[in-house]
């Protein structure tokens, strides 16, 4: 039997009378449930779904406002599990109207016959967990209860309209409409005065459409959206072509990508381009009329970082004000109090265009708030302003509102989920919640959903929760629960993709921030949709991880634990790396090796613009050796940092480590002087060592030739060059200088000792293995002469020693030894700071602009080596909020 007809056969659902029993209970009649009744049918469960509604389409019955569409390329909006439904359907524009969505969503319930499983009309008024027979009861506001073994709330993220929080409604004496809650009859606008108070989206979509009808409108504005042009008409050639040469292909993209639109991540970084070269590219995505576009596809850095999404931010204003006559209503229509995309961007028709209408008034609440919405109109502190019509557009109690305020679902102990929930959303996965056997959410809260492609991230969630009904029926499992080490676990993980993007710089319904006295935090996954569903997937290979499975006549099984305890981006960097399924670099032979490094290094984002960057020779302790220095952009003379590469004193150069110097020389407001020591097996031990003390000490002694301040200078290095920064510093100590006036020494290695804990914990699978490290000693240094403390530095004097600042990795073979570095230190009485970093491997923070979550530790290694300069500190406002962001475990 096709996929496209789906199968009727499933088992009936029983009635007694007054309880319905099912399999499964499902809430909402939109994109998931749908799609979810569909499955659970053909994978025979008995199920039913409920709707308040009086017809299917969710979100799309409900928002009928005057111009509401889809702001994500329909094509790309559409269900794609079954392909003969995916070219069956052709749509008629680019962005469809809410009206043909709508047809679409009644064509698939007609093709699957799913709307004789749905209960219109309905409402649950009230779910328990009987934990005696591990069902949950539900009670309804319209016919029979329901008895069901899961229960999954499709509830959508948007659904629940939020009140208008302003005084006085009830007195207002005119029509008063929702966005969110459209009459299904015509509304009449032409020849009143209309107010629409909201300008999100909806607000956007609606206000142009309002002024054409409408004798006058007012908009009252809070905070100023971003918005792009959508430039609708048919559906766009290029997308439909490229779906069209590979429609599996291109929907699996989709599935794998970022945001559930299939665009690969943008290649460059901005500050590789001329403000031309930037420019042009914002104009074609301008031109696009394309929001993923406009937000993945201009520059690597603009979704993570301040001052590449600054660029774009103005690059946008100037459109603005390009397109606005009047210059006050232009500035007061440019948002300026939140990074682009950080807030829910956008598409628009003629919006800002509306506002040069000699019909349409714009209010700035900024300026005036509403003090009350009166019998005659609306308020402000300086004006009233007369209107036969009000439309809310003012959003929504997004994510949890529709699951948590519209029913009161009570689990296991009696426990609510709005008490559970008081202090904001707890789920693992944004799937399931501890406590709460049984419960499903699609697309939760803790999952991609908002910032995602909805209708790939449904698509994902439902085959997800299908499959494991039918995995534990067929394993005799009657009960699933998330664990609580893993939804803490997965708290974490969500609080660290949160440091990777922009969001949590802003107020807005994804933190919560639009609905008074509402927990705030950014509660949609901002790790990616791909990388979500990897989890997901990794979840069930092994072995269901973090949840109790039980049932009558099996043994529970409870695989515990967290499913990601890296760093969000490292994890996906280790992935790419092992997708790549290199050699072994010690297999490559020193040659080899270098070329491979060099060949890795080519493809990094270049590292940002310092002052001034120049290359020379110093005396190194047998002949010259070559440096590369980075001054900042300020003022100087600067203190200087004597900076030594890693690489295992085998591989690298006074370039490798490019990203890094010029980001810390961005962020000291120091010269970083990086050495080109020499490295084994050609010149052994203790040729690095002694080349990097002999490099400081020509520093020290040369600071005013290299235009810095006079000496002391600092030393700093990573992996090995971390080494021969601390070794440096006990050379200057016992031969007579130079002095040193700090150390900041990055996943150093210590000592020639395998045997600590963490060489075993993390042999393998996180870039740097034991085999390597076992290598590079062998190239370098000969077994007699290991425990030499120009080497070991651990094994040397360490009293009297500069201040240092050590940073380890959780997951490197190296952490243990430098944490015994610094242990060491400090029992000697030297002042010393750690920094262990949580999630981080021993790459992480040399691996500039890739690994996201490091910039918080560079920050800190940053403050260190000021601290030590005795420069006062800073804090950039590209850095806002990472300091704080409990990297250090
Ligand atoms: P949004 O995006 O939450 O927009 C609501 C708008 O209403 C926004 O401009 C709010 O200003 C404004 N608002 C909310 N409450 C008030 C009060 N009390 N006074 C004045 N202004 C207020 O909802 P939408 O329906 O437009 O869009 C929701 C999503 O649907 C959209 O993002 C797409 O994903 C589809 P604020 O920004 O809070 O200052």
């Amino acid at each position: 039997m096709s996929d496209a007809i789906a199968e009727a056969s499933a088992s009936k659902a029983t009635s007694d009378g007054a309880t319905q029993q099912v399999d499964v209970a499902v809430v909402g009649a939109g994109f998931a449930g749908l799609y979810l009744l569909h499955r659970l049918r053909k994978a025979g469960f008995t199920a039913v779904a409920v709707d308040e509604a009086s017809d299917v389409g969710g979100t799309w019955y409900w928002n009928r406002y005057p111009g509401a569409r889809c702001d994500i390329q329909t094509i790309d909006y559409s269900y794609t599990f079954d392909p003969e439904l995916d070219s069956a359907w052709k749509w008629s524009e680019k962005y469809a109207t809410q009206p043909e969505i709508l047809r679409y969503l009644g064509f698939v319930a007609d093709r699957y016959d799913l709307r004789r499983d749905i209960r219109f009309g309905t409402k649950v008024t009230n779910a328990t967990w009987d934990e005696a027979a591990e069902r949950w009861r539900l009670t309804t506001d319209n016919g029979a209860a329901i008895s069901c073994r899961h229960y999954i709330m499709a509830t959508g993220c948007l659904s629940t309209p939020k009140p208008p929080e302003i005084e006085g409604v009830k007195d207002f004496k005119g029509e008063i409409y929702f966005t969110g809650r459209w009459p299904h009859h015509e509304v009449k606008l032409a020849g009143k005065r209309v107010a629409v108070i909201g300008t999100g989206s909806s607000g956007i979509q609606a206000i142009p459409l309002i002024a054409e009808q409408a004798a006058h409108l007012t908009v009252f504005q809070r905070t100023a959206s971003f918005a792009l042009p959508a430039h609708n008409g048919p559906p766009s050639a290029d997308r439909t072509a490229l779906l069209q040469s590979d429609r599996a292909g291109y929907r699996e993209q989709a599935r794998w990508s970022m945001a559930g639109v299939p665009f690969p991540p943008a290649p460059v970084v901005s500050w590789q381009l001329s403000d031309a070269e930037r420019r042009e590219r914002f104009e074609q995505a301008w031109a696009a009329g394309d929001l993923v576009h406009i937000l993945t596809q201009l520059w690597a850095d603009q979704g993570v970082d301040v001052d590449g999404n600054a660029l774009v931010s103005e690059l946008i204003r100037e459109k603005i004000r390009g397109i606005v006559k009047d210059p006050e209503t232009a500035a007061a229509l440019s948002p300026n109090d939140h990074p682009f995309g950080s807030k829910r961007p956008c598409l628009d028709t003629n919006y800002y265009a509306t506002y040069n209408r000699p019909n349409v008034t714009q209010v700035n609440l900024r300026q005036e708030p509403i003090t009350s919405i009166t019998a005659s109109g609306i308020k402000t502190d300086k004006r009233n302003f007369d209107v036969d019509v009000i439309v809310f557009a003012t959003g929504f109690d997004a994510m949890t509102g529709a699951i948590m305020a519209v029913h009161p679902i009570t689990g296991r102990g009696g426990k609510s989920l709005s008490d559970i929930w008081a202090k904001g959303p707890q789920s693992y996965l944004g799937l399931t919640v501890a406590g709460f056997p049984n419960l499903f959410m699609i697309t939760g809260p803790g999952s991609p959903s908002v910032l995602s492609n909805m209708a790939v991230s449904i698509e994902q969630h439902v085959d997800w929760v299908v499959d494991r009904l039918q995995a534990m029926r067929e394993a005799g499992f009657s009960a699933i629960e998330a664990t609580a080490t893993a939804q803490d676990g997965w708290a974490q993980h969500m609080a660290d993709c949160s440091t990777l993007t922009l969001h949590r710089l802003a107020n807005t319904w994804y933190t919560g921030a639009n609905v008074p006295g509402k927990a705030l935090g950014v509660m949609p996954y901002t790790g990616g949709v791909g990388p979500y569903r990897s989890i997901c997937n990794e979840v069930v290979s092994r072995g269901m991880l973090g949840f109790r499975l039980t049932g009558p006549d099996v043994a529970a099984q409870c695989n515990d634990g967290e499913i990601v305890r890296l760093q969000p981006d490292v994890r996906i960097v280790l992935n790419m790396l092992a997708d790549m399924n290199l050699p072994p670099i010690e297999s490559l032979g020193p040659e080899g090796a270098r070329a491979f490094l060099a060949q890795f290094n080519a493809g990094r984002p270049a590292g940002r613009p310092v002052g001034e960057v120049g290359d020379g020779a110093l005396q190194g302790a047998d002949g010259p050796v070559p440096y590369r220095l980075y001054r900042p952009a300020t003022p100087g003379p600067h203190p200087i940092v004597v900076y030594f590469h890693g690489g295992g004193w085998v591989l690298g150069d006074e370039l490798s480590d490019d990203p890094f110097c010029r980001d810390m020389c961005r962020r000291t407001g120091m010269i970083f002087v990086s050495v080109g020591y020499r490295h084994g097996p050609e010149h052994p031990f203790p040729a690095a060592a002694e080349d990097g003390y002999a490099a400081t000490k020509w520093i020290a002694e040369h600071t005013a030739e290299l235009g810095g301040r006079p000496a002391p200078v600092l030393v700093a290095g990573w992996s090995a060059g971390g080494n021969i920064a601390a070794v440096t510093c006990q050379l200057a100590r016992d031969r007579g200088g130079p002095q040193i006036a700090g150390q900041l020494l990055l996943c150093p290695v210590t000592d020639c000792d395998f045997d600590r804990p963490s060489y075993r914990e993390n042999a393998e699978g996180y870039f740097l293995t034991r085999p390597l490290m076992d290598w590079f000693w062998d190239m370098y240094c000969p077994p007699a002469d290991r425990t030499d403390p120009r080497v070991s530095p651990l094994r040397g004097k360490l009293a009297g020693l500069p201040q240092a600042f050590v940073v380890t990795c959780e997951f490197d073979p190296l952490r243990d030894e430098g944490v015994a570095y610094a242990e060491a230190l400090a029992a000697a009485g030297v002042p010393v700071e750690q920094l262990k970093a949580r999630g981080q491997m021993h790459s992480s923070f040399t691996m500039v602009d890739v690994v996201i979550t490091g910039v918080s530790g560079r920050v800190k290694m940053a403050e260190a080596l000021r601290r030590f300069a005795g420069l006062a500190q800073e804090e950039r406002q590209a850095d806002k909020g990472a300091r704080s962001d409990g990297l250090a475990a």
